[in-house]
């Protein structure tokens, strides 16, 4: 029998059968916590001090103070990895405000709870990459940014997976937000991009997008590579007569998108910036100088 997976929680591993922890937790009861999505690549963490880093904004915003230090936390990621032999993996870190009682007040929760998974990542099917996926703008607004903003990598995503129920409905892989003006905002677990005359637009942080690493990784290569990219509100008209859309994120790295709301975005085939940016992408995640070795 294969190995079981080793998750750590609160200082031990446990195998993934025992990996459990309170009904008590308020990451359970309350969606009270943060997390991160993080990959591996041939031995690498991918930008591994980014999700760090953000993960302690994400807990700062919501003043859970996590009680090991961002050196510590780094350390157990590359530990959980080591102990699981892996080299290619999708990391799953998970702060909660702990064990507590039935009340929502954090103040009850003496001890953050700690949680690192280290899994194979299911990739995307080789076909979303090749063809495209199909999209739709969602009913569901995403939350503004003085409500519960997914500027906070918070354990509450309601709001993604609303949509997300919408586009399995409706019969196509991704489902788009709006922000509560009606611009374009994000996909559920993915930031979004058009290219329009040979320019790269991305929806500004302040529709309640949440801050991308991969976003902000491709913005700078494709800036490497001398296209101009620009933060600009997107209307639903720019992006159906958009000449490209493509999502990023952990999971999905680069994915094309071919149609939103039955509407072909240009002749409904990946575009050519998108393609070179899924290839100059594949490069710079191998990169050792891009991450942290395990
Ligand atoms: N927007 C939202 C709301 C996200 O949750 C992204 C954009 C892309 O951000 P990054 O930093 O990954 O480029 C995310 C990322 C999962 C999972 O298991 C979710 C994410 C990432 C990895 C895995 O659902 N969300």
């Amino acid at each position: 029998m294969e190995k079981e997976l080793q998750v750590y929680i609160d200082g031990a591993y446990y195998p993934k059968s025992q990996a459990k922890i309170s009904v008590f937790d308020h990451g359970l009861l309350y969606g009270d916590g943060v997390f991160e999505g993080i990959r591996a690549y041939d031995g690498i963490v991918f930008k591994l001090k980014e999700h760090i880093t953000r993960l302690f904004c994400s807990a700062h915003m919501i003043m859970l103070e996590i009680p090991v230090s961002k050196e510590k936390m780094t350390e157990i990621v590359l530990e959980t990895l080591r102990k699981n032999k892996m080299t290619d993996a999708y990391i799953r870190l998970v702060v909660t405000r702990g064990v507590g009682d039935l009340g929502l007040n954090p103040k009850k929760c003496p001890k953050p709870t700690i949680i690192v998974i280290a899994d194979t990542i299911a990739l995307h099917k080789s076909e979303a990459k090749e063809k495209g996926v199909t999209a739709m703008l969602s009913w569901v607004k995403r939350d503004p940014v003085d409500a519960t903003s997914h500027e906070i990598k918070s354990l509450n995503y309601l709001n993604s997976i609303l949509a997300k129920i919408e586009a399995n409905i409706s019969n196509v892989d991704e489902a788009i937000c709006l922000d509560k003006n009606g611009m374009i905002c994000e996909g559920v677990a993915e930031n979004i991009f058009i290219v329009k005359n040979g320019k790269i637009y991305t929806p500004p942080s302040y529709t309640g997008a949440l801050p991308g690493i991969t976003a902000e990784e491709v913005m700078k290569l494709a800036q490497r590579l001398g296209y101009e990219v620009r933060e600009k509100n997107i209307t639903p008209y720019e992006l159906f007569n958009a000449n490209e859309v493509f999502f990023t994120g952990t999971a999905a790295e680069i994915i094309p998108v071919r149609e939103i709301n039955k509407r072909l975005i240009d002749n409904g085939t990946p575009g050519p910036i998108t393609k070179r940016l899924m290839a100059e992408f594949a490069k710079l995640v191998r990169d050792p100088s891009q991450g942290v070795p395990i």
